[in-house]
């Protein structure tokens, strides 16, 4: 059966419309005092390029979401946070831009709290980052605002003569 030009176009309209609607998506934000662990949930997420993620705070602690400095894709520019302080506190990206971020926690990046998100197709690496001893080092002046020197002293040596005053 042939449908008739003007019963068709709107269907194509509106199909096409519902497809590319963007998304919001939500990461919880986790301190869990009972386990001593920091996390996003979920840690890996997959999203259509145009939608939107918002990190959510769930507990009452100081955590940020900051795309490692080479942990996006070429044409964007990565993404940083304000510091979310109490539970509810929440900040939202839109990502424009496809491929994969690799993003973590200022606070945390030592406890290894860190995500990816994927936006369409993923870029390599597609995996989680583990941050090396330069780039720990890097945010040197970022990680002694959370750190006093006891607390310094579970980093491994290697790392801690880095990063010292
Ligand atoms: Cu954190």
């Amino acid at each position: 059966m042939k449908l008739p030009v003007k019963l068709i176009l709107p269907a194509l309209v509106l199909g096409a419309s519902f497809v590319l609607k963007a998304e919001e998506h939500i990461v919880e934000v986790i301190t869990d005092n009972e386990q001593g662990i920091t996390s996003f949930k979920p840690k890996f997420l997959r999203v259509a390029q145009g939608d939107t993620v918002t990190w959510v705070n769930i507990t009452d602690d100081l955590h940020n979401v900051i795309t490692y400095p080479d942990g996006f894709p070429s044409g964007s520019t990565g993404f940083e946070s304000p510091y979310f302080e109490k539970a509810g506190d929440s900040w939202s990206y839109t990502f424009e831009q496809k491929g994969t971020y690799q993003y973590h926690c200022i606070p945390h990046i030592l406890m290894g709290m860190r995500g990816v998100v994927t936006v369409a197709t993923p870029t390599p690496p597609n995996r989680f980052h583990k941050p090396s001893k330069d780039e720990i080092v890097a945010y040197r002046g970022k990680l002694l605002e959370f750190f006093d020197s006891e607390e310094f002293s579970i980093m491994p040596d290697a790392v801690r003569r880095n990063v010292k005053d």
